[in-house]
């Protein structure tokens, strides 16, 4: 399980417990991959890892958004036996109780399991008006330029099979911020890869402060037609 974290403080510790409780600790492991947080996110993280055999830290020396962080993550990850490799966000909006789901769905036969609001079971609770519409106004959008069926394009509690991992071109992916999302689905999808969506609700976040921004949307909104462009010319 790669979780990626900025200024996460208060959630780290609580959230990595969290994982504790709902992962077979004897075999799965958890990996936080922190950017240099200012707020001592890291040194949490190390002091947790001296006490959980389970738990490692990667530091990377600065913030260079979701999509980096998480490469990096999965590298780790490959260079291990695991069969799944799994995200979720570090901020409690992704619910730890619903990682056995998505595992399940992968030992099901699916190549991803995506955790989705915009399917029939899922949604989103103390989220505003503006944020949902970004969110669905961006899911709907993308899916509408990519020509795919997937629900919740820009979601990021995902449980990958190592193979989709090692197929698609993981190093050309552009997107630094959350377009790295829709990328990495987008590109699983066009290897030929099953991806199922799995119904949650996601939380806006209790404690910390939230990392997305305009340049991100805007990235994230360039990144689609590239995409696309890329895809009708076989280049991806
Ligand atoms: N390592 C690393 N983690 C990051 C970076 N940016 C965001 N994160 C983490 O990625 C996860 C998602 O970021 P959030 O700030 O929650 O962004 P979000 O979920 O889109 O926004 P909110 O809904 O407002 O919470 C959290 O665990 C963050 O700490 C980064 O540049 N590097
Ligand atoms: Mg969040």
């Amino acid at each position: 399980m790669c979780v990626p974290t900025y200024d996460e403080r208060e959630n780290v510790e609580p959230l990595v417990r969290a994982l504790g409780e709902v992962l077979d600790v004897s075999r799965d492991r958890v990996l936080v991959i922190d950017d240099g947080s200012p707020d001592g996110t890291g040194e949490i993280a190390d002091r947790l890892a001296e006490e959980l055999p389970w738990l490692d830290v990667l530091h990377r020396a600065r913030k260079e958004g979701i999509g980096r962080a998480y490469l990096a993550g999965f590298d780790r990850a490959l260079e291990t036996d695991a069969q799944l490799v799994l995200e979720m966000d570090c901020d409690f909006s992704h619910d730890p109780a619903d990682v056995p789901r998505l595992i399940a769905v992968c030992e099901d036969g699916a190549d991803v399991a995506l955790g989705s609001r915009w399917v029939d079971g899922g949604g989103t609770e103390n989220w505003g008006f503006g944020r949902r519409l970004i969110s669905r106004g961006g899911s709907l959008y993308a899916r509408l330029v990519l020509g795919v069926s997937v629900r919740d394009l820009t979601g990021g509690f995902k449980c990958f099979r190592r193979t989709v991992l090692e197929t698609i071109d993981r190093d050309a992916i552009a997107a630094r911020g959350y377009g790295f999302q829709i990328e990495g689905t987008y590109r699983a999808l066009r290897a030929g890869f099953r991806v199922v969506e799995v119904p949650i609700t996601f939380v806006d976040r209790r404690v910390g402060e939230s990392k997305m921004s305009g340049a991100i949307v805007l990235e994230a909104m360039r990144q689609v037609p590239v995409l696309r462009w890329k895809a009708l010319r076989g280049r991806l």
